[in-house]
Parts: C-alpha cells; structure tokens; sequence
C-alpha cells in the first residue's frame, strides 16, 4: 500500500505512505485516488483530510519515472488532482515538513489546505530543469497572485509554511496555520469538521490571478528571467507558463503548461539535472559501508598549516560551528593565517552575508597555536602542509605520537600516495585523504580518500562531514592525483598539445568556455598559478619519465610568467587588474616552439579543441572506473560538477559522454590516436568494451 485509508468519525484520512518523502509514483497516484473513491462513496465520511506519513507530505511527482511509460500511465498526477478537486466531499490537505513540486500541486487542488509551523513549501521544478507541470503554474498564482507566484517558480527556492500564510492577499496559501507542535491529524480533522458542510466547495481555479499593468510587468520580468537563465531553457518556460495563468482560461492555460512540461523532459539540459541531482544523492553511498555504520563524533577539529589551503579548511569547519585549532610552525605564518580567515569573514559581512556578531563567533571558533600538544584532544586533524613526502612524513609522525587514540587524521594531498602517508603512522585504519578544493571554504567538493586500511567507520565520519559542511564528498581510491586531478592531467596535456599544433591559449580557452566550462585552462592555469603545474611535472618526469607534455608550459615558467600573481603567464595582465590579455610574446615564444619541433602550425576547429579536451576526460573516468578508483560513473560526474567548473547544462563528462554516444566517443579517439603525441588517446578497455555492448557509462 502507498496510501493508507483510516476513518476517523465523520472524517477519512487518506496518508500517503510512500517513503522516504512520499513521491507520487504511480502505485501512489493509483492509492491515492482508490482511497478517495472509497471515501466518496462511504455515507459516513463528510469530509477527506489528505496527509503524508513519516518525513513529508510529499516530495512530489517521482522523478525517476520520468521519461518512462509510468509517468504517463493512469492515474496520472493530473488525474489525482482533478479527483482531488471534483471531490464532492471536501478535501483538507494536511501539510507537514515537505511540501513540494507534484506535492504542493496536489495541494494545491484540495478545497482547503493547513500547514504546521516549519513546512518546507517550494515548486522546485526549473531546479531540474522542468516546470511545475500538474497545475503548479495555473493555481499558485491564482493563491499568492502573479509576482510572488513567478519568484517562487523561477527561483524554486522554498519558503516557510508560516511566511506563506501571513500573504499580503487575503485569500493565502493556508486556510489555517496550526499550533506549533500540535499533532496534524487531530488538527486537520477538527478543521474538517468545521468546514464539512459548507458549499459551494472553494477551488484554486475559480479564482482571478491578480497583477497590476500585466504587459509591464510581463515584459519586466522576461528581461530579468532571460538574463539570469544561461543556458537552461526551463526558467523562461516557468514564466509563459505562470503568464498563461493570467492571459488563458484555466483549462487553456494547464494544457499550455502540460505541453511546456513535457518538452522539457526531454530537453538533455533537464536530463542533466536530474542526472546531478541523484548523482549527488548516490555519491553519499558507498557499496560496503551501510548507511547505519556509527560515525565518530567530530566535535573539534585541528587544522596543520595555515596557509591558503589550511585557512580555507579552518574556515569552512567554523562556517559549520565546529571549532578549530590552527596550528603553524612558525608565529608570522599563524598570524598570517588567521588574519587571513578574519578578513574573509570581514568580507563576507561587509557583503551582508554574515552579521557583526556572527563574525566574531566565527573568530571565536578559532584556536591558534604553534604547539602539537593542543590538538592532542581533537576528533580529527586535517594535514595541509606544503605537497611534498618527506614534509608529510615529518607531520604524520607527529600527529601519530601526540593524537589521542581515535583520531581521524587526515590528509589534504592533491597527488600523493595515502597509503604511504598513513604508513607513518601506527593507526593506519584512522588514516584518510580529504581532499579540498580552492578556495576550501567556497568550494562544494570534497574527494574522500579511502586508503587500503582506512577503517569503515573512519570513512562514514568523513562522508557525514561533508554533509556537515554543506559540500559534495566524492569517495575515490588511491592513484596518483585520485578522480579528478588525474582526469585533468589529460586534459591539460591536450591544450598543450594544441599550442604546439597551431592553437593559441586564448583560442582554447575560448572554445571550451563556450561549451560552457566556467573557465579555460589558461586562464585557470594563470589564476591557480603556473608554477603550481610545473612542480608536478618535475616531479612526474623523474616518476614516469614515459609520459610527455608539451614544453610550452615550462618555457613559460622558466620565463618567470607565473600568472596573475606575477603579473604575466598565459596573458598579459595590467598592474592591479585580472583581465586576461592575450599576449604577443606568449605567441611568440609558442610559435617558436612549434618550429622548434618541426610542426607546421595548421588552423584548429574549436569542435576539434572541445573534442580532445572533453574526451580526453572522459577516457580517465573509463580507466578511473574500471580500476575501481571512482565506485561508479556519476561519482565522476560529481568530482567535475561540483570541482572543476564542468557545465552544470552537460551533467558531467561521462554523461556528457552518454549523450553525444559512446561510439562516436571512441571514433574520435581512434581519430586523434593517428595524429600528433597520438600515444595519449590509447583507448581506455572499458570504452571499447561498451561500445561493443552498446551499453553506457551511466547504465
Ligand atoms: C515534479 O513534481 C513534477 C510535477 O510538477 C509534474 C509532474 C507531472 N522523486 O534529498 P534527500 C529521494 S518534479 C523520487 O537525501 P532530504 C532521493 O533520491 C519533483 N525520489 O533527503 C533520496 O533517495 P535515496 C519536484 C526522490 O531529507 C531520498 O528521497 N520535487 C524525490 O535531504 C532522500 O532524499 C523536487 O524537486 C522525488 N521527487 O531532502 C524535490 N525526492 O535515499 C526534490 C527525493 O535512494 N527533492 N527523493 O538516495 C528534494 O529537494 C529533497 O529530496 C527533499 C528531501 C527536500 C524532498
């Protein structure tokens, strides 16, 4: 059952009971309306109250039968609510925790609607790329009039059962607010009881959508819709939806939307989202570690180094409230750091992002010090020091011989081999990576390294406090530069590749920014700092002396051209400004370099520079899959959403990969194989081996 069915006196509740959040899939939909006609046709019953058991109302129409047959199979969400609506009894929805998307619609459709305190109500379609499309468009702006309707349904944001009730207009979303606390049944019940008997029975869709000098407004609101929606088509189809509701009859205007709706299920940019949304929900899960499995409690955390990295992590662990000692070695390095952590909290409440006392919390959060002994008491220590063994050894060692036992003691390494870290220690079982993102405070991602002997529990710790952290945990195995640095290793590989080949950076970067990527290699390389690059590919040469790179980056750097720090790297920069410039001498020296090489410099196509880019990513996700390093596809797919600037409208690279077809995919790398430094797009077996499937890599 995924509707109970209970009378209580002259009242049926019908409760949907669909867990975890009472998704409206079709053995719901199909309860549901069984439960209504059951309560039709009892004499006794005078009235429905309509609930949701456990943790919602309802999360709305269940997104996984989308694009299935299920999601078009009676009763559909529509028939559910006009069943709801021509009730001749009426209809109280009884609303609790959740209320959204399918599930505020169906609200929406009863002849009645209360709320606890504290209800999550929200119409989150265009978060996934759709619009509300059982009726949400044509009632709500009917209930709270058009520009707050509008807001709510091109922002999907949620708001508060309590602000939504206190409406300007009178009629509002909620004929009652209850007591907090109180019990919904009995309070939506006693409700019903009042109300049994009074007819006509009000419905949304009698009402008159209310909104002053509407072509103004409509013309207004299309300028800042279109402005703000990139590339995604559904914000503006939200809002010639919610215009419908005022310039078509109601009937006319849920058939505009039906249409609207359903071309965007099938739009890839809705696909995408979707894709993310339970890509980021599957990311949470590892196969061997249930979800039951006791986390250690982190109550204090220890950050070693204050640097860039190590501020940031300071930071985003007091932004959580958990405080954190900062511990340096030396005092001008601590003191550094801390004002660095305290002019960024500045910065965020002269943004009015946090207030005064809020900041000197924050500040208050932080313990600095220069002594191992004070964090001998921490639950957890994250290491991020300078990217270099020996450096980790010595630290390692330290927090080894000083940490209480239990401690989880972690590594911030972008490259380096865990197990050979946690083999400093004697607790190699408490030994984990977690891998922040720069700027650490500001940036969802967080790869979780499991070591061979990083203990289950340890790793549900850290999955959980990632949660806690308001960030994205990737799990991934040990390799050099784990999921993604080892995927953009490739990546760059190819854009130096085509500077050697005929290409520019600004030629590059500008390609792959119009495919959607928030920023170019060469323009990230010079933000993130070349040097950066070039240490990693010293180290590299000496480590897999086999592998090649294009020169140009260490000319570059041997020129002293850092980036933007040092004023010159792939561009020119002016004194105190960021705007990349491209620059003659890079040209030159690129130019000469190709000569150098022998290369005759030919014109690239931008699909070409796309191409190698993307696919070469995607090749290392196939390797990073097949070696168990990533657990599954879209975990890779979450590293580049939520770390690397991927374009959100492309769900991720293998997606990406999915949908332009695998075999188009291993066409152009057998392609690129035939060309220049062709060595590097050998590829990946698991490639080849689903294309001869015809399978994807997100099943
Ligand atoms: C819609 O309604 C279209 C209609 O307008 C028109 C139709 C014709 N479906 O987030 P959590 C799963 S579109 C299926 O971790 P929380 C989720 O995958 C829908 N599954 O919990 C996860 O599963 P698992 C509009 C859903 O407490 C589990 O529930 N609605 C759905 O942090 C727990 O999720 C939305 O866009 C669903 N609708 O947050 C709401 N919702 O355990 C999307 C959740 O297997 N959902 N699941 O990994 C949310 O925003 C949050 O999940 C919610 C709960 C706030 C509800």
């Amino acid at each position: 059952m995924s509707a109970d069915y209970a009378v209580r006196g002259n009242v049926a509740v019908i409760t949907l009971n669909n867990p975890p959040v009472n998704g409206l899939g079709l053995a719901t939909r199909a309860a549901a309306v069984d439960a209504l006609q059951r309560a039709a046709a009892d004499d006794a019953v005078e009235a429905i109250v309509l609930m949701g058991a456990g943790k919602a109302f309802s999360g709305g129409a269940d997104i996984r039968e989308f694009n299935s047959p299920k999601a078009l199979t009676e009763p559909t969400l529509h028939t559910l609510i006009r069943t709801v609506e021509a009730s001749p009894k009426p209809v109280v929805a009884a609303i609790h925790a959740v209320c959204m998307g399918g599930g505020l619609e169906l609200a929406l459709g009863a002849h009645y609607r209360v709320a606890l305190p504290g209800a999550r109500i929200a119409l989150p379609e265009v978060k996934l790329g759709l619009l509300p499309g059982a009726g949400g468009t044509q009632r709500l702006p009917r209930v709270l009039g058009l520009a707050p309707a509008l807001e709510m349904i091109v922002s999907g944001k949620p708001a508060m059962s309590e602000q939504l009730a206190d409406t300007p207009l009178s009629a509002g979303l909620f004929d009652e607010l209850l007591a907090p606390g109180s019990d919904l049944a009995e309070g939506a019940v006693a409700f019903a009881r009042r109300i049994a008997a009074v007819r006509p029975l009000p419905r949304v869709r009698d009402r008159l959508v209310e909104q002053a000098d509407l072509p103004a407004f409509l013309v207004a609101a299309r300028a800042r819709v279109t402005a703000a929606a990139g590339p995604f088509p559904a914000p503006l189809a939200c809002l010639e939806a919610v215009a419908a509701s005022a310039t078509m009859p109601f009937e006319e205007g849920l058939a505009f939307e039906r249409e609207r709706f359903l071309a965007l299920t099938r739009t890839v940019e809705s696909k995408a989202l979707r894709h993310a949304f339970f890509a980021e929900r599957a990311a949470a899960k590892v196969p061997d570690v249930p979800a039951d499995t006791p986390a250690r409690p982190v109550e204090r955390a220890a950050v070693v180094g204050a640097g860039t990295m190590g501020g940031g992590i300071a930071l985003a662990l007091v932004n959580a409230g958990i405080p954190v000692t900062l511990l340096e070695t030396r005092q001008d390095a601590l003191d550094k750091g801390v004002a660095g952590i305290r002019k960024q909290l500045e910065t965020a409440a002269a943004k009015g992002r946090l207030s005064a006392e809020q900041v000197q919390q924050r500040l208050a959060l932080v313990m600095p010090t220069l002594a191992y002994e004070d964090i001998a008491a921490c639950d957890l220590a994250i290491e991020a020091v300078f990217e270099d063994l020996g450096v980790k050894e010595t630290v390692f060692r330290r927090l080894d011989a000083v940490m209480k036992p239990g401690a989880i003691l972690a590594s911030n390494t972008s490259t380096l081999d865990l197990d050979r870290i946690a083999a400093f220690t004697r607790r190699p079982q408490d030994v984990i990576g977690l891998h922040f993102f720069s700027p650490a405070n500001v940036m969802k991602l967080l790869e979780i390294v499991r070591g061979q002997h990083t203990g289950k529990d340890v790793l549900a710790t850290a999955l959980a406090l990632a949660k806690r952290l308001g960030k994205t945990g990737v799990v991934a195995g040990v390799c050099d530069g784990f999921i993604g640095n080892r995927m953009v290793e490739q990546y760059l590989r190819q854009a130096g590749f085509l500077l050697d080949e005929g290409a520019l950076p600004q030629q590059v970067d500008a390609a792959i920014e119009r495919f959607g990527f928030a920023m170019g290699p060469f323009r990230m390389s010079d933000l993130a700092g070349n040097d950066i690059g070039w240490a990693i590919r010293k180290r590299r040469r000496q480590e897999m002396p086999d592998v090649r790179y294009s020169r140009t980056a260490d000319l570059l750097c041997e020129g002293g051209r850092f980036g933007q720090k040092s004023g010159a790297g792939w561009y020119d920069y002016r004194p105190g400004e960021r705007t990349a410039q491209p620059s003659a001498a890079v040209e030159q020296m690129i130019v000469r370099h190709s000569a150098e090489l022998g290369i005759e410099r030919r014109a690239i196509a931008d699909e070409e520079i796309v191409e190698r880019l993307v696919y070469a990513l995607v090749n290392e996700g196939a390797r990073i899959l097949e070696e168990g390093i990533a657990q599954r596809a879209s975990d890779i797919d979450m590293v580049y959403l939520s770390g690397y600037g991927f374009p959100l409208q492309r769900g991720g690279p293998m997606f990406y990969a999915d949908t332009v077809g695998l075999p188009a995919v291993l066409a152009a790398a057998e392609r690129f194989a035939q060309g220049y430094q062709g060595d590097a797009w050998r590829p990946a077996p698991l490639l080849v081996r689903l294309v001869a499937e015809g399978k994807n890599f997100n099943g």
